[in-house]
């Protein structure tokens, strides 16, 4: 193993010429000699990196981090032709940092002093601690919003903030992990998570350019498997210049968050599912009424029952389950048997449930009791047994 990692905090400028010389500055002399072995937690030496990627802003921030870079040989500039938004300076950054710089793990940190230097010894410690992901977070214990901010303000970051976690997460784990997915501090490891992205701009690498970018990464870090964690952030409000945060920010992060999660491989599964399992009810019921035409109890029930379970297996043979599809007569028809029995095991449940609720509360409702045995019992039980039996992933 390198006994050395570097580190290259990145940060994104757009007229900060009042900032970034200060905060060059400060890292370089308070923050980073701090940064060595048997300082506060850490036990290794870090080779410490800035790098800040200015949208060529009219302000002169470029020739301020020039000079800086003069000064401190850890210091450099990229300059983008055009302010191109936040997202894209990030990508760019990045790949400046692993192909020209050498990192091993890359920060996001913003240069206008709203994110406390003092976090990054922190955040560094757990990644000592075999993290590969390390964000800090305003809404756990210790971290916090800015005293200076309006009511408008806390609200859109607070409520904004939910409303993102759960749209991507909800009910998994990682919605009750992350409490605070557009956070704008973070670290991740690069060997097998920043290197593993695409970061060559092509413009639609990312769904955004601008801050939606970080639900993005977020989404894709986390489903790489990442060792993630939270450290507490006390967000303050910014030392100098203009906020760049649009109104259409709220927006950004809301149609990314939506995006994510509908385009996400487990969603786009689940959904084909239920498709297919709809399919096979029309199917049950329009074969169930055209069989009562001919045959006498309890034919039409068995036969109708059985096309829906042929249906069922082959739409999500060919269709949702096509990256696991099963092939060749002698696996087909092993499958196709296992599929049945896994059928009956649905009839099984539903004719206890169905009983035992209608012991329990009285004949009547005896449709809202189906519907809620088949979303509560039936859909997550074929759900696991198809995944975890009949279209198993064998790589696994
Ligand atoms: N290179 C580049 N930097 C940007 C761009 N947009 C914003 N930034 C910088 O990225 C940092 C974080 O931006 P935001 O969090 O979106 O907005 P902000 O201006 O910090 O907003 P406040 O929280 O009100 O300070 C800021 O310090 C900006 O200077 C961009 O399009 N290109
Ligand atoms: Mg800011």
């Amino acid at each position: 193993m390198k006994q050395q990692n570097t580190a290259v905090i990145v940060i994104p400028t757009y007229n900060e010429a009042d900032n970034i010389g200060k905060m060059i500055e400060y890292l370089n002399t308070k923050t980073f000699p701090n940064i060595v072995a048997k300082k506060g937690d850490l036990t290794q030496n870090w080779d410490m990196k800035i790098l800040v990627v200015d949208g060529n802003s009219p302000d002169g921030t470029g020739k301020v981090v020039e000079k800086e870079a003069k000064k401190y040989n850890n210091t450099f500039l990229l300059t983008e032709t055009s302010k191109d938004g936040i997202g894209a300076a990030y990508l760019k950054g990045f790949k400046y940092a692993i192909d020209k710089l050498n990192a091993d793990f890359v920060f996001e940190f913003d240069g206008d002093f709203q994110h406390p230097p003092e976090t990054i010894p922190l955040m560094l410690k757990a990644i000592e601690e075999g993290y590969d992901y390390v964000i800090g977070s305003r809404k756990i214990k210790g971290g916090s919003n800015p005293k200076g901010w309006g009511f408008k303000r806390v609200f859109f970051s607070e409520f904004g903030g939910f409303v993102a976690r759960f749209i991507m997460f909800f009910p998994f784990k990682n919605f009750f992990k992350v409490t605070d997915p557009t956070t704008g501090l973070k670290v991740t490891r690069v060997k097998g998570f920043v290197d593993k992205m695409d970061l060559d701009w092509k413009g639609d690498r990312l769904l955004t350019k601008s801050f939606g970018y970080k639900l993005q990464l977020l989404f894709e870090t986390l489903k790489m498997g990442a060792k993630f964690k939270e450290v507490p952030l006390n967000f303050h409000v910014r030392n100098a210049g203009e906020s760049k945060i649009e109104a259409k920010t709220a927006k950004d992060i809301f149609r990314v968050a939506i995006l994510l999660r509908w385009y996400d491989d487990f969603t786009q599964k689940f959904l084909k599912f239920g498709t297919v399992g709809f399919i096979g009810f029309i199917i049950n019921a329009i074969f169930l009424n055209l069989f009562s035409t001919f045959l006498n109890k309890p034919w039409p029930w068995t036969f109708s029952a059985e096309i829906a379970i042929i249906s069922n297996f082959t739409l999500n043979n060919l269709w949702t389950f096509r990256s696991q599809q099963i092939f060749g007569p002698s696996r087909l028809i092993k499958k196709f048997f296992q599929f049945n029995l896994s059928s009956a095991g649905a009839i099984v449940i539903q004719t206890i449930f169905g009983t035992l609720a209608e012991y329990l509360f009285g004949p009547g409702n005896k449709t809202l009791y189906l519907a809620v045995i088949i979303v509560f019992l039936v859909l997550p039980y074929n759900w696991t047994m198809y995944n975890l039996v009949i279209w198993k992933n064998k790589k696994k």
